[in-house]
């Protein structure tokens, strides 16, 4: 594909010394992992809001295991997507590089990054609610799976109403606010508190690029806007910036 690059976004590309990637779940789209949002998001007619929350996970514990199952099934399938190993390579060309995702997949992990923010947790843990001990187990013999202490396990992950992991969410606002460059990709921007980093990062100089099949509720303090799939773009826009750096 082609990208049609502004002089200012050129500009940046050139100049830019501490990049920030913050990533949702359309960056997996391409990986086949669904997206929350849209027709497409809605698994057996609900919502995201409707699962992700303490409270589904109370009054029906076993539909909202089954949800993450399905997921984890899904997950442990799949790949990462050209966009996930372009965005590895980053890390290599600038002074510095920080990853920041809402996604809970681990295929930026698998494509080679080691070192990112995940804000939301990570499908592969699971905790009890009443000992907070971590558990690894992906198949239960008994469902709901419970913990050795007896309390029930949850998946390790951040629903609606839950406070974020507070390392994770100061050091995201912390490189935000301190990048000179922003990629917001494949996210609809209207989940808080990560929505408001690009904002953060605009607001403190930053230019703002988002990567994304339509406009969200983030285009509109984006300074450039690539209307594509990230797998298909990533690799185009990696392979300029050596260009410019005559990588
Ligand atoms: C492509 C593509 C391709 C497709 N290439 N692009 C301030 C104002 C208003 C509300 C709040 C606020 N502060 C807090 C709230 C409440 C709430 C919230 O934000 N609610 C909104 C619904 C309004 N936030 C919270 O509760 C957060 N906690 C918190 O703030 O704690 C403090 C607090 C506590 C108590 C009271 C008050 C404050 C926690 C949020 C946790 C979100 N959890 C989930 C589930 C995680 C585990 C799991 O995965 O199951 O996180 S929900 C779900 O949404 C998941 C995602 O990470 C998150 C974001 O979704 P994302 O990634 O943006 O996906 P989509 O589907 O929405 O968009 C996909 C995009 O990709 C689209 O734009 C496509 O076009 C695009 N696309 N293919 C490029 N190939
Ligand atoms: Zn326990």
């Amino acid at each position: 594909m082609d990208i049609v690059y502004s002089d200012k976004f050129i500009e940046a590309l050139k100049a830019a010394k501490s990049v920030v990637v913050s990533t949702g779940a359309g960056v997996s789209a391409e990986s086949g992992v669904p997206t929350f949002r849209g027709e497409e998001g809605l698994w057996k007619k609900f919502r995201a809001e409707e699962l992700a929350t303490f409270e589904a996970f109370n009054a029906n514990p076993e539909l909202v295991w089954e949800w993450y199952q399905f997921r984890r099934d899904i997950i442990g399938k799949i790949k990462p997507n050209p966009g996930h190993y372009a965005i590895a390579e980053m890390p290599g060309l600038f002074d510095e590089f920080h990853l920041i995702t809402q996604n809970i997949d681990n295929l930026h992990r698998i494509a080679g990054l080691e070192d990112f923010v995940e804000l939301h947790g990570n499908i592969n843990r699971n905790k009890c609610v009443d000992c907070g001990e971590m558990n690894y187990e992906k198949e239960f013999a008994d469902f709901p799976p419970k913990c050795k202490c007896g309390g029930r396990l949850r998946p390790d992950v951040v629903w609606f109403g839950e406070m974020l992991p507070p390392g994770a969410i100061e050091k995201a606002f912390t490189v935000s606010r301190a990048c000179d460059l922003l990629f917001t990709v494949g996210t609809s921007g209207i989940v808080q508190p990560a929505a408001s980093l690009p904002p953060a990062a605009k607001q403190h100089g930053a230019f703002v690029v988002e990567v994304n099949i339509e406009a969200t509720e983030l285009t509109f303090i984006c300074d450039e806007h690539i209307r594509a799939k990230s797998g298909e773009a990533f690799p185009v826009i990696v392979k300029k910036i050596k260009e410019l750096k005559g990588i």
